[in-house]
């Protein structure tokens, strides 16, 4: 009932000449009907990615958004550039902006506003660092970054959220959770937003990242709560990146 998404994290690589060989890749690509297929780009590349992606099933999106639609923010980009440029998707929170650019949980729920108000679909990033999990607060951390998402949003904005689970011990580190691991944490967001409403709990996806590559994706994506992947490093590879997109099949 949830159809699977998958989507690339570039985070600050790539080039324009590999946005064009997805484009050209992907042209003609054999994926599955029902896998939703996107890749957040740094912002310069979001010109070319809306031309030379959209022939191909991929939709694009940014990897933050400023929380103001405009101002003097030097150095910002609002979500309705992003939408000039035909983006679908944001992601919002990853642990890489709430470490290294100071994102707390306000500025993570300011982000999600500014992209509901302006149509897209924000990516919660949520996940525990190595010495919370060991501290056994793997859960307290991540079901409270959901909740400061939707206890600050409307019934019908919870509908439009995606949630990616992404430990950070699992970042760039080639470090991934066990399917076990990884289920396990994506059957408690499920079970916790129950309390928002049952329907949006079975209808939400959570995404899970962090080291997720062609050789693990299909034991991950079979997990039932596990919705389809946020993919760091192997989203830079055209063989690799189908691979996975067609293990979500
Ligand atoms: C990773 O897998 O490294 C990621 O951070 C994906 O967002």
């Amino acid at each position: 009932m949830r159809s699977p998404l998958i989507a690339g994290n570039w985070k600050m690589n790539g080039s324009l000449a590999l946005v064009e060989q997805f484009g050209e890749a992907f042209a003609d690509a054999n994926v599955p009907p029902d896998v939703s297929i996107a890749l957040m780009l740094p912002f310069p590349y979001l010109a070319v990615a809306q031309r030379a992606l959209s022939g191909t099933p991929m939709a694009w999106g940014g990897q933050t958004l400023h929380d103001q639609r405009s101002g003097a923010f030097t150095g910002e980009v609002s979500g309705s550039m992003l939408v000039e440029f035909g983006a679908r998707y944001v992601l919002i929170g990853h642990s890489e902006r709430r470490a290294m650019f100071h994102e707390d949980d306000a500025a993570v729920l300011a982000r999600v506003s500014a992209a509901l108000d302006v149509g897209l679909t924000p990516v919660v990033c949520v996940g525990e660092t190595l010495a919370e999990r060991e501290a056994g607060r793997t859960e307290d951390v991540v079901l409270k970054q959901v909740d400061v998402v939707f206890s600050g949003i409307d019934a019908e904005a919870r509908e439009r959220l995606v949630i990616a689970y992404e430990p950070v011990w699992a970042i760039g580190t080639g470090k991934t959770a066990s399917p076990d691991q990884a289920q396990a944490i994506h059957a408690s967001i499920r079970a916790h937003v129950e309390q928002y409403s049952v329907a949006l709990a079975a209808g939400l996806h959570v995404l899970y990242g962090g080291s997720m590559k062609a050789a693990n994706a299909a034991e991950l994506l079979a997990q039932p709560d596990i919705d389809g992947g946020l993919i760091g490093g192997a989203s830079l590879q055209v063989d690799e990146f189908l691979a996975i997109c067609q293990s979500a099949g």
